[in-house]
């Protein structure tokens, strides 16, 4: 912690009434875009006071004249004075909180000193490109069925694992050597849908914002001539391939029957089985094969007709299947269940992709006639790929999507957007989250609704949505009611103990680094933490305690949307 003491007093620690906590992006922050920070009073935030209290005592201090914040260099010289406004209370955290544009600042160390606070900041030109490479190589060091060796790995080696055939579970009879892709959070397990939207995730970061995405992560591709974002997700897709039935249909998922104990993955040899197949997974592979097939073939045409071929047999058996069947875990499946019950979305991302790859105006009439059903274009997750097609209709395809799917889409996204926007400024910490929507895995909708104001930012060159965006940027770096970093290994407050077997079981202190955590979970927590999130506000509802699944696991798909916020900041910041 960089905060300092003063006065005998440790910063951050309330004696008076009206402490203040400085909370920042702890990686710092650009000299190309705007300051943001909060200064908090500890008003609200004492543990366990009443919301009404606490609420009307932020009200009231709200009563406050206004007050100044000062900026100084490391010598001390004032740099700049702000004139701040009264503190706002944030229904999310419980805390009472003002939220600060100090503009944009030269390179430099800064103090900001506020009410006897004191924090440095750092501005830089291009501080985030090191903590998006971590992020993409986050999934290098998910890697199943290789070794993961020293010259890449560093300290975080480990053998070949889960490379065993595989049998399939309806069928004991089917063996299969199914080795690869990535293992999918926590767990080992390895998950078709939620394969596909990372490596979409990851496809579109490298398509819209490849000056972010660098080319030198040290994995065993790098150097090859393929962008390294596209050689680490191509080890996903070169397993999802294997993941496909003959007749196109893809297997839900390669997992055992229960999850592993805390032991590393080459110690995991229990029997792995090919899950039954599902619509949700098989709608989700073709969308993200007939993406990729645009994408590859300028580097291995022969890969590229691979994967478009696998994207069609996938849409054939769709067509074949048309009634949906909703996945369930067969019966004695413990492991991850992903069970979407919807299928329009996957549907309608695919006819986007597949028009996009094929220009076979089918795939146009079907994508049509299931946005005009009504969808959430602004969703880009496992669960709700609708927004995944949306990128496909306004950066792909543009015009030639024609008046439904480019003209009344693009209205429609950019109105859903000033919804999200609406959220940061009704949040203490600009944060782009309701309170009551604290799920497992907030991170992933924080930072698929910084992607929709980043897209908005770049379809109409509002500045307002792209500095809303960096609020979630920020949040994710430790702008936020916990004063946590929840990238591991980045921050000076990072999360240390994420549910995570490698992490938890290598011996190694510090955990594996690049892995974003799900983060504060109020809807859906364990029944052991339900008591102990009793009366506790939704953004705060956190462990960092490795068996915290609910709160702190990692995943692939937490990651990649990630990946495309700092992928995009940081090709923000080579102008
Ligand atoms: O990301 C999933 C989240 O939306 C669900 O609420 C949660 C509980 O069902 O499961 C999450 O997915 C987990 C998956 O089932 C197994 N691997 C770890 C995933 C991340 O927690
Ligand atoms: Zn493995």
């Amino acid at each position: 912690m960089k905060e300092t003491m003063k006065n005998g007093k440790k910063l951050g620690e309330s004696n008076t009434e009206q402490t203040m906590f400085i909370r920042i992006n702890q990686l710092g922050y650009a000299s190309g875009l705007p300051v943001q920070i909060a200064l908090l009073s500890d008003v609200a935030s004492l543990d366990g006071i009443e919301a009404n209290t606490a609420k009307n005592s932020c009200n009231e201090s709200r009563l406050e004249k206004q007050t100044t914040l000062i900026l100084t260099d490391t010598a001390g010289n004032e740099v700049k004075k702000c004139t701040i406004g009264k503190p706002s209370y944030d229904e999310a955290s419980g805390d009472c909180v003002r939220l600060v544009n100090i503009g944009v600042l030269p390179e430099g160390e800064y103090y900001i000193e506020f009410e006897g606070q004191k924090r440095e900041i750092s501005v830089k030109k291009d501080p985030w490109q090191k903590v998006t490479d971590a992020l993409i190589k986050g999934l290098y060091y998910q890697r199943c069925g290789c070794e993961l060796e020293e010259k890449y790995a560093g300290k975080f080696t480990h053998k070949a694992c889960h490379t065993a055939p595989a049998i399939e579970w309806d069928n004991r009879e089917v063996k299969k050597t199914v080795i690869g892709g990535w293992h999918d959070a926590g767990d080992y397990g390895k998950y078709v849908g939620p394969g596909a939207v990372t490596v979409a995730h990851m496809i579109y970061a490298h398509m819209l914002c490849e000056k972010g995405c660098s080319d030198s992560l040290n994995i065993p591709e790098s150097g090859n001539g393929v962008p390294d974002i596209l050689n680490e997700a191509r080890y996903e897709l070169e397993w999802m391939l294997k993941m496909q039935r003959k007749d196109g249909a893809f297997y839900h998922k390669l997992t055992k029957a229960q999850f592993a104990p805390f032991i590393m993955p080459e110690d995991d040899h229990e029997q792995e089985y090919l899950m039954p197949v599902s619509h949700c997974a098989t709608g989700a592979a073709c969308a993200c094969l007939a993406l990729a097939y645009r994408v590859y073939k300028k580097y291995d045409a022969e890969f590229a007709e691979k994967l478009l071929s696998s994207a069609l047999l996938a849409s054939k058996w769709i067509d074949d299947n048309p009634e949906f069947v909703p996945y369930t875990n067969p019966e004695g499946v413990r492991t991850g269940w992903y069970g979407d019950k919807n299928f329009a979305d996957e549907q309608f991302w695919a006819a986007c992709e597949l028009y996009a790859s094929t220009g076979e105006s089918k795939y146009k009439d079907a994508a049509e006639k299931l946005y005009q059903d009504g969808l959430n274009i602004t969703s880009y997750g496992w669960a709700d790929v609708s927004g995944l097609g949306a990128i496909c209709c306004l950066f792909v395809l543009k015009d030639s999507a024609g008046d439904i799917l480019y003209g009344s889409l693009k209205e429609k996204f950019i109105e859903e957007c000033g919804k999200i926007a609406k959220l940061t400024e009704e949040s203490g910490y600009g944060t782009a989250l309701p309170a009551d929507r604290y799920i497992w895995g907030s991170i992933l909708s924080i930072m698929s609704n910084a992607i929709s104001l980043i897209l908005h930012g770049m379809l109409t060159g509002d500045d307002k949505y792209r500095a809303a965006a960096l609020l979630q940027w920020n949040y994710a770096l430790g702008l936020n009611a916990l004063d946590i970093s929840f990238i591991t290994g980045f921050g000076e407050k990072s999360v240390k103990n994420p549910h995570h077997r490698p992490s938890g079981a290598d011996g190694i202190d510090e955990p594996v680094p690049g892995l974003i955590s799900g983060g504060p979970n109020k809807c859906f927590p364990y029944q052991q933490n339900r008591e102990r999130f009793e009366g506790v506000p939704a953004a705060k509802c956190f462990l960092d305690e490795t068996p915290s699944a609910d709160t702190n696991e990692i995943a692939i798909y937490w990651n990649s949307p990630a990946i495309f916020v700092g992928a995009y900041f940081a090709s923000e910041c080579k102008q």
